[in-house]
């Protein structure tokens, strides 16, 4: 045992990562017009930061440095700040509130919030494929990572997913469907982030292949985690009765087995996220912790918790 501790790693990567994000909208010319504060509130305060400090603390259980690894990170935060956007606008979602907040086409308007999604799905990939990484990375190996977003992100991942998703609303589906569509909808871009971490941080392909097991079963117990605090009321920033309309309908676990059921499953993805990655011994204390913390949060205490871990 060390004396790790999941706050304080937590809130130092996230300022990392906070740091980042704000120097590259500053370099961006233009970063001062409608569109750039439109996308600006998309990324920022932001919330928990959790796959871009996936990306990090992946990359440093390999010995990957901060400066090769922060593109990436922000560039997936980039995406998944897109996606909520999109998420919340009327056609989805329809949702007022984001993070306790109103959402960005409340704030900007449907037509630029839609654009300030475009923008920073769009700008993720400059940024992936800017000189920074090009410059410190080998280029077949920065093609293949953006080619790996591109399909995590894209209809194999989370695009498909949401169209899945929509799909199934008010239909009857099975556990089998509902694991199907969270795998894409959230589980690519988590599993993304820890992969893309690994590749930039050096690790080995039986090391890529562990990181990879953790990042599915991650994924998944994300979104049933996800699922348990909304049908809690806890999701958050967001109770159920601030939630659109259509959130009511989908296709969640706690829908379909109940919230006991969501929770034993919620927990034993975490214990199998958490065993893959047992070889790694103490350095990979941040990616147990992380999995522990997002079981942890939907099992025990809910938005008002503090940082804790899973007991398991
Ligand atoms: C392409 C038009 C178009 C829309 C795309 C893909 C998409 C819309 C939406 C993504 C699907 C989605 C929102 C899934 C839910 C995933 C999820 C649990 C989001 C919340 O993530 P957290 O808890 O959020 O990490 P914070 O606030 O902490 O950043």
């Amino acid at each position: 045992m060390t004396n790790f501790n999941l706050q304080d790693y937590l809130s130092s990567r996230r300022e990392v990562v906070d740091r980042a994000l704000e120097r590259y909208i500053k370099e961006q010319k233009g970063h001062s017009h409608a569109i750039w504060q439109a996308m600006r509130y998309g990324l920022f305060p932001g919330g928990k930061r959790i796959r871009p400090i996936l990306t990090l603390a992946a990359g440093e259980l390999f010995g990957g440095k901060h400066n090769k690894l922060l593109p990436f990170a922000c560039a997936i935060e980039m995406i998944h700040a897109y996606s909520l956007i999109h998420d919340d606008l009327p056609a989805l979602d329809d949702d007022d509130l984001r993070r306790g907040v109103p959402t960005a086409h409340k704030v900007f308007g449907e037509g630029l919030a839609l654009l300030a999604g475009d923008g920073l799905l769009t700008e993720a990939f400059f940024l992936m494929s800017g000189p920074q990484v090009t410059r410190s990375l080998p280029p077949q190996l920065v093609v293949e990572l953006i080619h790996y977003v591109s399909h995590a992100v894209g209809v194999s991942g989370l695009v498909g997913g949401q169209a899945l998703d929509l799909e199934a609303e008010n239909d009857e589906v099975d556990l089998a469907k509902v694991e199907y569509i969270h795998m894409r909808k959230t589980g690519a871009l988590i599993l993304a982030s820890v992969q893309i971490g690994a590749q930039v941080g050096g690790g080995n392909a039986t090391d890529l292949r562990r990181i990879a097991r953790y990042g599915e079963f991650l994924g998944l117990a994300f979104q049933i985690g996800d699922d348990i605090l909304d049908a809690q009321g806890e999701t958050d920033g967001k109770d159920r009765a601030e939630s659109g309309h259509r959130e009511l309908k989908k296709a969640t676990y706690p829908s379909v087995v109940g919230v006991i059921r969501a929770k034993e499953r919620l927990k034993e993805l975490v214990q199998q996220a958490v065993k893959q990655l047992s070889p790694f011994e103490a350095d990979a204390e941040p990616l147990i912790a992380i999995a522990k913390y997002v079981g942890a949060r939907a099992l025990h205490e809910g938005k008002n918790s503090k940082v804790q871990e899973m007991q398991i």
